[in-house]
């Protein structure tokens, strides 16, 4: 459940010697579906967690900006010109990161510095979208004291831009735009080449059913490895098949890509085509209340990511394969892959008893004890 403000507002004060002007909100997200898909233009279904950065925020009179968090240590200054120049380091490159794309793509905006405390309960490296979070309280929280008057869209997409030049992850705008656009008990289904969002509503609760989210452990990194690699060789695919993007291809043009690309091009091109298809076909089952088949629907897509894109790891296999065998409607590792989390739709009263079994497969391997939750969809970025 979210924290209060006490967090955010207390480091503030014990800080600054001052009050702040305001608090400001933003959560992080699970995925249900659609993964790898939105920086290929594509379709994603993520909500909004109860689980949420809290940020209180003063605007100053000059350029300056100090920041504070609960989780980074010592006091951070900078100032407006150090974040035009780039110059980002450690936890303070998301807010700054967002202070300077708010400037590089709003050369008009008045800006001012500010001082800032962070308090979060987002996991960190869990694939939660922990610095989504912070992005989004930073960004609505700037947009307000700043006056610029931003729409969700434009949110995300500085949030996303922050994220691809501060941090240097060459991350799609799904996490972003789920922390802008959530709605309590409904998942954002969003074109990522629009960004045009639908609000699907998931009525989990009046079937009955939880979604448990399970922390691997296992901690992953987007700014190397996998997923930059996953990523190109998604636009190798696009660039051969004679497309813009891979979203320009059907289930029907899988038999040429596979005429024409080699065999790791070709499955990571038939994930995420078989991956958007999966998403469409999600969201009218769960428009038709057809639980059962969005379960199978989320189980399918798991193989795909394990066997097709190759980005589970055995950690995320064994929590899917103990949630198929508890009876859970579906299962899936959830976020970027190489770690993260696993989700699964499942009764409530079996909740408890699949988190158990879970930490017993993983003490019977040997591996780090995972950490079992519920999460609710909620209410995107926002004004305390
Ligand atoms: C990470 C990225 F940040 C998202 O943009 C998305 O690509 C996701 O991995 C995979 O679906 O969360």
């Amino acid at each position: 459940m979210t924290a209060g403000t006490e967090g955010a507002g207390g480091l503030f004060r014990t800080t600054f010697a001052a009050e702040p002007a305001g608090f400001w909100r933003a959560p992080g997200r699970v995925n249900l579906i659609g993964e790898h898909t939105d920086y290929n233009d594509g379709f994603v279904l993520p909500f909004a967690i109860d689980r949420a950065t809290t940020i209180a925020l003063a605007p100053r009179d000059d350029g300056r900006i100090r920041l504070v968090s609960t989780f980074g240590g010592a006091l951070v200054e900078s100032d407006l010109d150090a974040v035009d120049r780039r110059d980002f380091g450690g936890w303070s490159a998301y807010p700054l990161g967002v202070a300077w794309a708010i400037g590089e793509r709003h050369p008009g905006a008045a800006r001012r510095g500010f001082d800032v405390a962070v308090d979060s309960d987002v996991p960190v490296g869990a694939g939660l979208s922990s610095s989504a979070a912070i992005e989004m309280a930073v960004a609505v929280a700037l947009d307000d004291v700043w006056g610029i008057g931003l729409d969700r869209a434009e949110l995300a997409r500085i949030g996303q831009r922050a994220e691809n030049i501060a941090v240097g992850a060459p991350t799609g705008i799904m996490d972003q735009s789920a922390s802008v656009f959530g709605e309590r008990d409904a998942a954002v289904f969003l074109d990522c080449r629009s960004l045009a969002v639908e609000q699907v509503p998931l009525g989990f609760d009046a079937a009955g059913l939880v979604l448990l989210v399970v922390d691997t452990k296992v901690e992953h990194q987007h700014a190397t490895g996998g997923y930059r690699d996953r990523r190109e060789a998604c636009e190798r695919g696009a660039e051969a098949m004679g497309v813009p993007a891979l979203r320009d291809l059907t289930v029907d043009d899988l038999p040429r890509a596979r005429a024409l690309l080699d065999d790791v091009t070709y499955r990571r091109v038939k994930h995420v085509v078989t991956e958007d298809a999966r998403v469409l076909e999600s969201v009218a089952a769960l428009k038709a209340g057809d639980l059962v088949r969005f379960g199978e629907l989320m189980d399918a897509s798991h193989a795909s990511m394990r066997d097709d894109f190759e980005i589970s790891v055995p950690q995320l296999d064994a929590v899917v394969e103990a949630a198929q065998a508890a009876g859970a409607l579906g299962a899936r590792m959830t976020g970027g892959g190489f770690g993260g989390c696993a989700i699964a739709l499942l009764p409530a009263d079996e909740a408890d008893a699949l988190a158990a079994d879970v930490v017993q497969v993983f003490a019977d391997r040997g591996w780090h004890e995972p950490v079992p939750f519920t999460v609710l969809p909620s209410e995107g970025a926002r004004a305390l």
